[in-house]
This record gives C-alpha cells, structure tokens and sequence, in this order.
C-alpha cells in the first residue's frame, strides 16, 4: 500500500480553504493509501504564537480532522512535536539545503517581507517540512498549490541526500486538488483565502455560524457583470464562488453555471450560503462534541506512538548514511 502524509499549521481557525484544498481530499485517500496526518505544531512557531492560543489550536485541529472524517483506525493522526524524530531529521536536512535555495521560497518572502525580526526557522521551515515528508516513505503528499514549491524542494533535497550519502529516502509525488486546489479571499479574489488573514470578512472558517456565513457571502466581492460563469482569470471572485459551491456539493461547474443561467449574485449567494451551512454543520456537530473528550487524546497518544516507531527506523539510516553517532556493537 502506498503511503501519504501531509500538515497542517495550528495557526488559527481552519478556512473553508484549509478544508477544500486539504482536508477534504485526506478524507477521500484514506481508503486506498496508509495515511499520516500531522498537526505541525513545530512549524507553527516560525511566527510568532501565544503559547495559550496554540495550545488550543492544535487541540482545535486534531479535533477538526476527525470531525471532517478522518478516521484513526485507518490514518495516524499525531503531532509534531510529539515525535522528536522530525526536528531530528530537519536538522540534518538542513546540512544538505542551500541557503540559496531557502532564500527563493515565496511562502518566505511573503512571510518576511516588510518584517523586522525575522526567524531563522522560516527561513529553514523547507527542510523541516522535507523531514516529516521523508521520514514515512511517503509516496504522494496531498496539498493546496501555494506548497507546490516546497514539495519540489522536498524533492531535491531526498535526491541531493541519496547521491551524496545512500539512496535511503523515497521521492515523493505533489498531489492537488482538480478544482478548489486554491480558493482565494472573498474581500480580494486575487489573494489566496488564508486563516491567518487580518480580514475577518476574507474567509468562511469551518466553524463559523450560520448567520456569519450568511453575511460573509452576501458581501463577497464579485463584479458588475452579473452572470454565473467561470472564468477565473477575468472574474476571479465569481469564479471563486463557483469553486466553493462545486467543491460543497455533488454538481459541476457547467451544471451550476446552467442552473443560473438569466439569475443573478443575490439568487446565487442565497443558495451557496445554504450549501456551505449544510457541508460544515455536520463537521461542527462532531466538532464540539469531540473538543473536551478524551477519545481525542487516545487517538493523539497512539497517534504519536505509531508515528514514532516508524520515524526512528528512518532516523537509524539517516544517521548511518551521515556517520552520526557510533557503530552499536553487538553484545
Ligand atoms: P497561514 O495563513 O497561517 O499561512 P494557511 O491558511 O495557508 O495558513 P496552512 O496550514 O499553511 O494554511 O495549510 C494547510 C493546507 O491547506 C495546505 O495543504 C495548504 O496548501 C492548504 N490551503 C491553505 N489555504 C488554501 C486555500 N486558500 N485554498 C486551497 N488550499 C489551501
Ligand atoms: N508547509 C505546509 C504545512 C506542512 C506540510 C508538511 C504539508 C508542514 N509539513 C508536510 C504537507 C506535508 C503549509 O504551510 N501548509
């Protein structure tokens, strides 16, 4: 069977684009591949975070991922910093990668640029993110396609490691969503829908309430051409809203540009309104009841202890092909 793993940060309330371009798609894998889901809380803290507020969102995230569907008796769900050997392995990751090469990332310099104090661990956040990659022998990695770059990243960095030291790491393959691999804000079209968007009016989080959702649509910026039709480099926010009702429903973007046909934006957010409501209620019903439980820490516990066993079988042999540490002699 072939393996996956994928991340998600604990940097705030997940969007409707976290739950579009990722987490819906780790649902769907989970029957036909050994899955590995990580809350990459060590990844989180690039920036800087309020040690009670991230506290609560990793717990908020594990909690999202099963309320979304994720199932742990198929997928391991853990968290980072919980199993050491993903540090472990960034850092000698990081011996391997170029500061050049770092320097070229555009979540980097999106992330740093007008900032005073930037963190090294931005900078060196590629090689940590190649490590839980590398660490499963993943074969495919499900993202949304701003980490389209860092997963080609990934790549060189496993093929610069098995030529210089031993071909240890399998290469891993980028998969994206077919549609919905990037949902943009609902206030700027243009810009990616991120949960850490100053914006509130920007982004449908999966637990906001009806009436939020209701609003936040109604005020989505569209344009002054008036049809449902998808065209997203003319009329990205149209389109956007396109992608989301396709992405929430079972119908296609023809049939829903069909069934508009000679309506207009205020039929069309009505009802998309009523699409989203229904697609998140069932996950916040799961949600809250799964917050305070302590399913939710066994799940994590074994989780963590799944992730570890295998982990350290790959720590043995990146150590090895470096020369780390010493040859164990056999009693
Ligand atoms: P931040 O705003 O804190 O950078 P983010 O919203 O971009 O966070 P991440 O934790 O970086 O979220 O991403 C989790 C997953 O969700 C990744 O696979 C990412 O590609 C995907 N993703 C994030 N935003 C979108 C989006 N707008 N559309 C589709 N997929 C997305
Ligand atoms: N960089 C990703 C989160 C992430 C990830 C990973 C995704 C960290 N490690 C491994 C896939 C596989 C992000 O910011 N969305």
């Amino acid at each position: 069977m072939k393996t996956i793993f994928s991340g998600i940060q604990p940097s705030g309330t997940l969007t409707i684009g976290n739950y579009i371009g990722a987490m819906k798609q780790f649902v769907e894998l989970q029957d036909d591949y050994q899955c590995y889901f990580c809350i990459v809380d060590e990844h989180a803290i690039t920036v800087p975070q309020d040690r009670l507020k991230l506290r609560e969102n990793i717990r908020s995230l594990a909690a999202l991922y099963l309320a979304s569907g994720i199932n742990p008796e198929k997928s391991v769900l853990f968290i980072q910093s919980e199993v050491s050997a993903h540090t472990q392995l960034g850092w000698m990751l990081q011996c391997v990668a170029y500061i050049g090469e770092l320097e070229r990332m555009t979540q980097f310099k999106d992330k740093s640029k007008g900032k005073e104090a930037v963190s090294a661990g931005l900078l060196t956040y590629p090689p940590l993110m190649a490590a839980d990659i590398l660490l499963y022998n993943t074969d495919i990695v499900p993202v949304g396609n701003d980490q389209k770059q860092h997963l080609e990243l990934t790549r060189d960095l496993a093929e610069r490691f098995n030529r210089k030291y031993n071909d240890i790491f399998t290469i891993p393959e980028v998969r994206m969503p077919k549609v919905g691999a990037r949902i943009m804000s609902l206030q700027n079209p243009t810009k990616k829908m991120s949960k850490s968007d100053e914006n509130n009016k920007a982004s449908i989080f999966i637990l906001d309430d009806e009436k939020t959702v209701e609003k936040k649509i109604k005020s989505a910026v569209t344009d002054s051409v008036g049809t449902i039709k998808y065209d997203p480099e003319n009329r990205p926010g149209i389109s956007n809203l396109i992608t989301i009702y396709t992405s929430f429903s079972d119908e296609t973007i023809e049939s829903i540009e069909a069934k508009y046909e000679g309506k207009g934006y205020g039929a069309f957010k009505e009802d998309l309104a009523n699409v989203v409501i229904e697609g998140l209620s069932p996950i916040q019903e799961r949600y809250y009841e799964l917050i305070n439980s302590n399913e939710l820490d066994e799940v994590l516990d074994h989780g963590a202890e799944q992730a570890n066993f295998q982990a350290m079988k790959m720590i043995r042999k990146a150590k090895k092909a470096m020369g780390l540490g010493r040859v164990k002699k056999r009693k």
